[in-house]
Formats: structure tokens, C-alpha cells, sequence
């Protein structure tokens, strides 16, 4: 049958050599629960379609008939630890469950999934397919528990009011899987098959809407129709999240204000909400983005943030639901290149959540980009990270390859993730990894977690390229367990989605594992930024967009010297946000690293790295060592033919040879940019005048 990527890594296809394993499979499912929004009927449904799928043998199911203790083998049981203590199991000996969390047990009595909720059991009927869709059989007995409990999917799908599709902002595969002509979508089969996909990463809530959002999304029609999506979303355990606009109140009702501390104001959001959860119970909660890229919010009537975030917290309080409220704050009107050294967006989100720590009500969690700016190529950690201790954070991540090639260019993204992941801010000289902070671990906080922007859209691949898919997969692998294994959970994803051939295998992970460097080493390399055009698509080089825009993504390029002086005494002071030990670190070029000297410091061309190298000659030399690697992709695909189907085949090596050719693009456009500014010559004569 054609592949059209449509289940991504939930194939089942068909495991060589399927029958000889008939007589060590279960022959009969057992879920716990058969009500149709249940998670555990889900679970089911999975296992006998999976079981088929992969093996060719069917089983039945049912939801009850298990006699506890008759050691009947054959079987595989799925509930949560009440279920499973109803119908006669000893829960005594397991291990401690938390939210979300399951335990899985083989042996030769039996299959046994508990989750200490249904999600939870979902979740482990998942793991446990993923095992036998790649091959493994042995038996096995744990306990997995998630890291965090927030683990968000954003999307940032348009409504498209007067529009037949919702446009999807920085999506690259085609309109929304949600929205049409203003309003939600009659069909939901692919947002039923999305929740699907996400169900089996652990990943428990989707916002649905854009951060950059509008009143709409609050009218009648469109809360009947969201109401429809959690349906969809609920047998897999995926709660709804909706963006808000925040001047709605005076947008779609009647008020002449939208000020946070207003009594009529308050009222206002609090019928919202109350109205939302009457159509939607289980809601997730909202996503702000407030006063940022235009967007209104509290500063407008000079409250602060943690007032404009408190105000929905308490709407949602009542009902469960949790506020995230994004860290992406900035004022792009009061930035000005030329007329102040010391400006720089990078400094925004720490400055504007100053002496709002503690302020924010236990419910709200604030969604921080990885970087000080924009999902570049390489960023430093965000400092606001160590600043929030008595308030919940989650990191954002892209999976959407905005600056990244946009999905034409094959960058896999866990590499780059974790170094943010597992970064020490050495807060109070203790260890301080991001990873363990938003986890709530290092200042104890209840909540916290992660946000992947993935803006998956109609086309049959999701992210409009079938190896993209592995960046949607590793998301929730990590948002799980942040310490897995980049490599690890890569080939798990290759196995499950284009089974298991060696060279299949070693050709992916090859380039995969190559990909992210490749491309930082033909786009901006150094901690320059992407070097992308920012004035338009984000997309393709324009090292000159990157000085005297309005936005503050600057290098401060001139003939002789390059990159942002951000250190305290003489530069914009950036480096003083982060903790002493990382602040005189990268204070001091000496300890700063080589691929964040642009980043931090501004030198001549002719600066010497740690390699040896001046600074122009590592340009011009990663630009020709990145795009000659590009290269290298489509011929090494090409020697793929035959070991996995034509369409999929094809489709991907269209995309690699594009990239091959859109990598000269960017290597020329690049290194002549820096040469003629500079007129310095590549030792190795490549780059010169024309
Ligand atoms: O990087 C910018 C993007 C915008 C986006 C914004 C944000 C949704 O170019 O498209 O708006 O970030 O994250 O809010």
C-alpha cells in the first residue's frame, strides 16, 4: 500500500517473520473501561489493531471477564490501579505512580498495563506496541513516570474568517487540520488522527489557536465547535488549550476597556470561562501572548504581568485549568541600532519579569523560548530560567522549522534542544540544569514542563516531510524524560516508521545526527544568529536584514568587526543576567566558546578562535564544509532505492536535492556578503570579487 506518512511512526506494518511469534502474543485483550471517551477503550482498540497490524493475529476484546489470579495466560489487561483493584488485581506491589505515569508488566501470565490514570494506561499500551512493532519480545517490568507534568503541543492555526482554510502561522504543510472559513472544521478525522500520534508521544494537552490570536475564538459558534475538537481529543487523553486575545473583552463585548484590574473586566473573563467549561469540562486551560509583536496586554493600562496573567489563573482556578503565559515579551518600537550600543532585545523577557517572581498565582506557568531571542540556529540559554524560582516555567521549543529550513531542509532537532535541556545555570553555585528546573525539581514547584510549536497542517505528512516527523516523535520522547537518548529515540522512530533495514537505519541516523551542524555551518555559524531573512519569510539568507531591522536581531556588521557586545561593562550587559559563575563565563571572551563568540562579543574579522582560525576564515570555511555535507544527502538517499517504498522515497529525495542546491545559495550569498564587506581574502581563494 502507498505510504503517505499519514500514521507517521503508528504503522504496524507487518514484522518479518510474524507467525513463528503467534504463540507468545496475547489472545485476548481486556480493557478495563468501555465508555467511548475512555482512554482505556482507546487502548483496546490500539492493541487489537496493532496485534493485527504488526503480527496477522486477532484477538478479541472485552471489558471485564478477567478473573484475578486464574493466571490465564494469553492476555494482555489495560486499566488504571482502580480499575485493576475493582476487577480483583493486588495493587500492593507496585511501584509509585504519579499523574499520568504507568507500569508495564510481561511475563508469562500475561500482558499488564496500570496507569495510574487512563491516559496513563494509554500511554503504556503505546510503549508497549512500540516494543513489538520493533521486534522486541522480551519481558519486561517497570514503572515510567513522567518528568513534567506539562507536556504541550501549540499550534498556531488562524480561524480565517472570509477564508475558505485556516492558514497556519509558520506552518509548512498546508492549512489548518482545525479551523476553516472562520470557524471550526465539520470534519475532524485528522485532528482525531492527530491526538492519535500525540497520544502515543505522552503528550497530554494541544492549544489549538494562535498565540497571536484574536476575539473570535470566544464566540459562540467557535466554542461549540471547540467543544467538538476536545471530543475528538478526549479517548486519547489530549486536553484542549485555547489562545486568548487579550483585549477581547472590549472586542467582542461591549466593554470600553480592557484593563485587568477592572471589575467588568474580571466578570467578563469569568462568564467566558465558565462557559467554556460548561461545553468543555476537562479543558487544559489558556496560552497568553501579551503585549508582545503587537499584541495588548496588562502593560497597556501600566499593570504588570503577573496582573494580566493572574486574571485568567483565577477564572480557571475554579474549573482545574492552568494559564500559560508566554515569557515572549518585547517592545520592537524602543530598540534603536544606531543611537544606543547598550540596546538589545535579548535583554527583554529577564528586564520585563523583574520583581514578578512570586507574584503569579500556582496555576500559571510561564512558557519561555529556548533563547534570549527567536528559535536561531544556536542561542545561549535563557537566562530568565534562573530568575523564576517561585513560579512555574516550561520551555518552549520549535519543531516547526521556522529559521530551520522551514521543513525543506533536514535538520533534526534534539542535538540543539539539549544543550538548553542540560545547560547548568549554576544558580546559587548548585547544580541548575534547565531540564531539572522546569521539571519543578530544582525549586520545587508543583507544575511546569514543556511547549513544542509544531503547526502540522493537512498535508498527508503532517509537517510537509517525512523526516521532519522525527523532531514531532523526539519532542514527547523528551517532554517524558528529557534524558533520552538523541540517538536512541532516532532510530526507534526509524524503525517504527520505516522499518528495519541496516542501511536504512544507519543512513538516516547518519545524516540526522549531521544535520543540525551541517546547517548551522551554511547558515550562521559562531552565534551570529541564522543569518535568515527576517524581513519577510524567515526563510533563505540575508545577512544584511540582520542589522538595522526594527525587530532588534542584530550583529552589529560593519567593514572591520562583527557580533553583539553584550558583556556588562562595555556591551548591553546581557551576560549580567545569567547567575556569577555562567555570567563571568561568557563576560570574559576567553571562557566564552567559540560558537557563541558572535553572540557575546564584538571583534574584528580578524579575531582568533580557540581553533586557531580568524573568525572570516571559520566563515567562509563552515560555509563551504556545511553546503559540501549537504551535498552528500541525496546521493547517500539515493543508495536507499529498493529498501523502503517508492513514494516515500521519492518525495524525501526531492526535498534532500533542494536542500543540496539551497545550501550553495546560502553558502555564496553568505561568504560574498562578509567579503565584500570586509574584503578580506579566504586563504583558500574560493570567495572573490566578481
Ligand atoms: O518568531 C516569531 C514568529 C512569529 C511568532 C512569534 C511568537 C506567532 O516569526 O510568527 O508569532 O515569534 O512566537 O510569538
Amino acid at each position: 500500500s502507498a505510504e503517505t506518512g499519514i500514521d507517521g511512526w503508528l504503522r504496524y506494518a507487518r514484522l518479518p517473520q510474524a507467525a513463528t511469534h503467534h504463540d507468545i502474543l496475547p489472545a485476548r485483550i481486556i480493557a478495563l473501561n468501555d465508555s467511548q471517551s475512555s482512554p482505556v477503550r482507546t487502548a483496546g482498540i490500539e492493541l487489537q489493531q496493532g496485534i493485527d497490524g504488526i503480527f496477522g493475529k486477532q484477538c478479541g476484546v472485552s471489558h471485564g471477564g478477567w478473573v484475578a489470579g486464574s493466571h490465564e495466560s494469553g492476555i494482555v489487561l489495560v486499566g488504571t490501579l482502580s480499575q485493576f483493584e475493582s476487577a480483583g488485581g493486588n495493587i500492593g506491589q507496585l511501584p509509585k505512580l504519579e499523574e499520568d505515569g504507568f507500569w508495564l508488566n510481561i511475563n508469562d501470565s500475561g500482558t499488564y498495563i496500570v496507569g495510574q490514570n487512563e491516559r496513563g494506561a494509554l500511554y503504556g499500551t503505546f510503549e508497549y506496541l512500540s516494543m513489538l512493532a520493533q521486534g522486541n519480545m522480551t519481558q519486561v517490568s517497570y514503572a515510567s513516570n513522567p518528568d513534567a507534568p506539562i507536556r504541550w503541543i501549540n499550534q498556531w492555526d488562524n480561524l480565517q474568517a472570509g477564508g475558505t482554510h485556516g492558514s497556519v502561522e509558520r506552518g509548512y504543510a498546508g492549512p489548518s487540520i482545525f479551523f476553516a472559513n472562520g470557524s471550526v472544521k465539520e470534519d475532524l478525522t485528522r485532528a482525531t488522527q492527530y491526538a492519535r500520534l500525540l497520544a502515543s508521544i505522552k503528550v497530554n494537552a494541544v492549544v489549538v489557536n494562535n498565540v497571536n490570536a484574536n476575539e473570535t475564538i470566544l464566540t459562540e459558534p467557535v466554542m461549540d465547535g471547540l467543544a467538538r475538537i476536545a471530543d475528538v481529543f478526549r479517548p486519547y487523553g489530549v486536553q484542549l488549550g485555547i489562545s486568548l486575545y487579550f483585549a477581547s473583552p472590549e472586542a467582542l463585548g461591549d466593554l470600553d476597556t480592557f484593563d485587568p484590574l477592572n471589575a467588568s473586566v474580571i466578570e467578563w473573563w469569568h462568564d467566558k470561562t465558565d462557559q467554556l467549561y460548561q461545553k468543555i469540562p476537562d479543558m487544559a486551560g489558556f496560552l497568553v501572548k501579551a503585549n508582545s509583536e503587537g499584541q495588548p496586554g496588562p502593560l497597556t493600562y501600566n499593570r504588570t504581568l503577573a496582573d494580566g496573567a493572574n486574571l485568567f489563573a483565577k477564572a480557571v482556578q475554579p474549573h482545574g485549568g492552568v494559564v500559560m503565559f508566554r515569557a515572549f515579551v518585547y517592545d520592537s518600537t524602543s530598540l534603536n541600532q544606531t543611537l544606543d550600543w547598550r540596546a538589545d532585545r535579548a535583554n527583554a523577557a529577564v528586564e520585563f519579569f523583574d520583581g514578578l517572581d512570586g507574584k503569579f498565582d500556582d496555576n500559571v506557568i510561564i512558557q519561555i523560548k529556548y533563547g534570549p531571542i527567536d528559535f536561531q540556529v544556536r542561542e545561549p540559554t535563557s537566562p530568565l530560567f534562573a530568575h523564576l524560582q517561585q513560579t512555574s516555567s516550561a520551555i518552549e521549543l520549535q519543531i516547526s522549522q521556522e529559521y530551520l529550513g522551514q521543513q525543506c531542509h533536514l535538520v533534526y532537532l534534539p542535538p540543539l534542544w539539549k544543550t538548553v535541556l542540560d545547560f547548568d545555570l549554576r544558580e546559587d553555585n548548585q547544580p541548575s540544569l534547565v531540564r531539572n528546573i522546569i521539571s519543578g525539581e530544582r525549586f520545587g514547584r508543583r507544575l511546569g514542563g514543556y511547549a513544542g510549536v509544531a503547526n502540522v497542517g493537512t498535508n498527508q505528512t503532517w509537517l510537509g516531510s517525512h523526516l521532519a516527523m522525527s523532531n514531532l516523535y523526539a519532542f514527547g520522547r523528551l517532554a517524558w524524560d528529557p534524558t533520552t537518548d538523541p540517538v536512541s529515540m532516532l532510530q526507534d522512530w526509524t524503525r517504527l516508521t520505516f522499518g528495519f533495514d541496516p542501511t536504512v537505519l544507519k543512513t538516516i541516523t547518519d545524516m540526522s545526527m549531521e544535520s543540525w551542524p551541517t546547517y548551522e555551518n551554511y547558515t550562521g555559524n559562531l552565534g551570529i544568529q541564522t543569518l535568515t531573512d527576517i524581513l519577510y519569510a524567515h526563510y533563505g539568507p540575508n545577512p544584511a536584514s540582520q542589522d538595522g531591522n526594527p525587530w532588534g536581531q542584530w550583529t552589529r556588521a560593519d567593514s572591520d568587526t562583527i557580533g553583539m557586545d553584550r558583556t556588562i561593562e562595555n556591551g548591553t550587559r546581557f551576560a549580567g543576567q545569567y547567575p556569577p559563575e555562567v555570567a563571568s563565563r561568557y563576560d570574559n571572551i576567553e571562557t566564552t566558546p567559540d560558537n557563541l563568540l558572535l553572540w557575546f562579543h564584538h571583534v574584528p574579522y580578524t579575531q582568533r578562535l580557540k581553533s586557531g582560525k580568524t573568525v572570516i576564515q571559520h566563515f567562509y570555511d563552515a560555509h563551504y564544509s556545511g553546503s559540501a555535507n549537504a551535498q552528500t544527502y541525496a546521493p547517500r538517499w539515493q543508495e536507499l532505492a529498493g529498501k523502503i517504498d517508492d513514494q516515500r522515497f521519492d518525495e524525501t529525495l526531492f526535498r534532500l536535492k533542494y536542500q543540496a542546491g539551497h545550501s550553495l545559495v546560502w553558502r555564496d550569498a553568505v561568504n560574498n556578503f562578509y567579503f565584500n564587506l570586509s574584503q578580506i581574502p579566504d586563504e583558500a581563494g574560493r570567495v572573490e570579487n566578481h
